[in-house]
């Protein structure tokens, strides 16, 4: 692996991952802690919005929650030098090929090692044709499914280009749109493509400016600090990248044209095909500077979105619908749903805080009264301590129930407080628990452990690739416990990571409403999961949702926002979303278990 001085954040979350396999395969017992410290690490790194250097450059490296001081220190020697002499000294004498191949979802550092020095596999590539030769079957310890396994996920990633994530993308855009305004010529600054319709992964940024003197802002743009260097340049448009190979792309116009350019590149492609064709049937034709009527002259020029609309007979279509599923034959009817917004959000319905259970998954970094304190600056009425559960191969029943027990005493005492002291908005914390659904089914839950929870999260941590039947059957078994109400992370979906798990959806949702349970947005930047489409097709079902942000620090609250537009792009209004509920109605819900 290359060490520069100009790493960008994912190449450094790629290092700070080989230095953690590296730990793991040198003496993971002794470096059990550091392991974790890299992995949490690497996660902060690729979940940051601004660029780690720039982090850096500002003096807020340690600002970052998850990079500890000595890791700050070796990136500060990154950043300085261009090295660390620690990073290489770690990684020495391990092959640098195990660490691409630790790119291929599933194969951990031992298994990578193995496949580099037993079989001699120097990339992906070489790693994919071995497993079509069926010579990774024959490697002890592997098998035919482990090398059909191999082969699945080298197919999966490789139809992949890595595009950005929501908050990065919307991060570098705000940067570039503060420039664009320190130039006066410029009247109006917007984003537009994906990043305006809020999707949850960005390829490049595209942003429009209002001006009577396009080439001026042009030129002003093309001299922004960050760009490594100008694409293209034209009378109306231009192109930069930025470190780390993003593409911006800025249009120009003037404010009486404005509202045409905005509708042509906010898009989506789907969205502007489907509309072209209705404008056609009706005698216009669409561009980004106006409409022609097809037996007029001239073109009709439009300031803003609203009157473009309105001219082809519809009402203003929110950009996070523009999908071409069905928002024009809603807006031509005036019946477009009124999204939720940021603002009706109660509650955040999945947090997990440092409250030790010794779980079988990673604890939050925040504790309880810290994370309240955040609640409440976000002006919250309630919220769920969502612990992953105690580890079931560390522990008997009976210590399962005891750690449940020690938290169900920690709850109540923060109710408490929150009732004497009247201060802040939240009146209500709840002791709710994120439980493994096991392969089978089953939860690794003693009765009595669940007994003392007000209600429980259920989600998939494991055996990701059963088949759809069998997925279907194992988290409806989970799903039926009386006391587990929400399903996490219903696809279990890392973006650029790992693809969704495989469930009959229609069978969910009918199973959902039959029962009173929900399914969980979750707002990890990461997971945005349930996706937008099946979003759109819960509601339409009538499958109510909950909004969480799955926060491992109490930063992590922030996030909500981007569950709020994955709910926006499904069509969700406030009522089909559970902590829109003020704290009376919300315990109705819950008391009907
Ligand atoms: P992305 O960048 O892959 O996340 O997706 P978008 O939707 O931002 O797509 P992009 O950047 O290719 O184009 C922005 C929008 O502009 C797109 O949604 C549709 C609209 N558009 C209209 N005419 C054109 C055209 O001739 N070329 C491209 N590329 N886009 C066009
Ligand atoms: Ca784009
Ligand atoms: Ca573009
Ligand atoms: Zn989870």
């Amino acid at each position: 692996m290359k060490l520069t001085k100009t790493m960008t954040n994912l190449q450094i979350a790629e290092l700070l991952r080989a230095v953690a396999a590296s730990y793991q395969l040198k003496d993971a017992d002794k470096n059990k802690f550091r392991i974790i410290a890299y992995q949490r690490a690497a996660d902060a790194v690729e979940h940051a919005s601004s660029e780690l250097k720039d982090l850096w450059d500002e003096g807020k490296l340690k600002e970052v929650p998850g990079i500890g001081e000595s890791i700050a220190s070796h990136l500060d020697e990154l950043f300085r030098t261009g090295n660390s002499k620690h990073f290489q000294a770690v990684m020495k004498g391990l092959p640098p090929a195990m660490f691409e191949l630790m790119e291929v979802p599933g194969i951990g550092a031992k298994t990578a090692y193995r496949l580099v020095s037993e079989l001699k596999i120097g990339s992906v590539s070489e790693l994919e044709r071995a497993a079509k030769e069926g010579k990774i079957s024959g490697l002890e310890g592997f098998g035919e499914q482990s090398q059909a396994d191999i082969a699945k996920s080298i197919a999966e990633t490789k139809g992949r280009t890595k595009r950005h994530l929501l908050p990065y993308a919307l991060q570098i855009a705000e940067d570039l749109i503060a420039w664009l305004k320190n130039d006066k010529s410029v009247k109006k600054v917007d984003p537009l493509g994906s990043l305006r319709r809020q999707a949850a992964t960005v390829g490049d940024i595209d942003i429009a400016a209002a001006s009577d003197n396009g080439p001026a802002v042009l030129e002003h743009f093309t001299r922004y600090p960050k760009a490594v260097r100008t694409l293209e340049k034209g009378d109306r448009s231009a192109s930069l990248v930025l470190p780390g190979d993003i593409q911006v792309d800025l249009m120009v116009q003037p404010p009486e044209a404005y509202g045409a350019l905005l509708q042509h590149f906010t898009g989506s492609k789907h969205h502007n095909i489907a509309l072209r064709e209705y404008a056609i049937k009706h005698g216009m034709s669409l561009s980004e500077y106006g409409i022609k009527r097809a037996k007029a002259g001239g073109i009709k020029k439009f300031a803003d979105e609203e009157s473009f609309y309105r001219y082809l007979g519809m009402e203003w279509i929110p950009p996070e619908l523009r999908e071409d599923s069905g928002e024009i034959e809603a807006a031509l009817e005036n019946k477009l749903p009124k999204l939720v917004e940021a603002s009706e959000i109660k509650a955040d319905l999945q947090i997990h805080s440092s409250f030790d259970i010794e779980t079988s998954h990673d604890i939050g970094e925040s504790s309880m009264a810290e994370i309240v304190e955040t609640a409440n600056s976000l002006a919250y009425e309630y919220l769920a301590f969502t612990e992953h559960n105690p580890s079931k191969s560390q522990h008997s029943a009976g210590q399962i129930v005891e750690l449940l027990k020690r938290k169900r005493e920690a709850i109540d005492k923060i109710n408490y407080s929150i009732v004497k002291s009247k201060t802040g908005s939240v009146k209500k914390v709840f002791n709710s628990l994120e439980v493994d659904i096991l392969p089978e089914g089953g939860l690794p839950v003693p009765e009595e452990g669940l007994d003392i929870l007000d209600f429980a999260l259920v989600s998939v941590h494991s055996s990701f690739r059963l088949a759809k039947g069998d997925m279907t059957k194992r988290v409806l078994s989970g799903l039926s416990h009386p006391k587990a109400k929400i399903f996490a992370h219903p696809t279990a979906r890392k973006l650029n990571e790992r693809e969704g798990i495989e469930l009959n959806w229609p069978e969910i949702f009918e199973f959902c409403i039959k029962n009173r349970k929900w399914l969980e947005i979750n707002a990890d930047p990461m997971r945005l999961d349930l996706p937008d489409n099946l979003v759109h097709d819960a509601v339409k079902a009538g499958v109510k949702l909950t909004l969480g942000t799955d926060a491992h620090h109490k930063d992590g609250l922030n996030n909500m926002p981007y569950g709020v537009s994955v709910a926006r792009r499904g069509w969700a209004t406030k009522e089909d979303i559970v902590n829109t509920r003020n704290l009376d109605q919300f315990e109705n819900l819950l008391g009907r278990l």
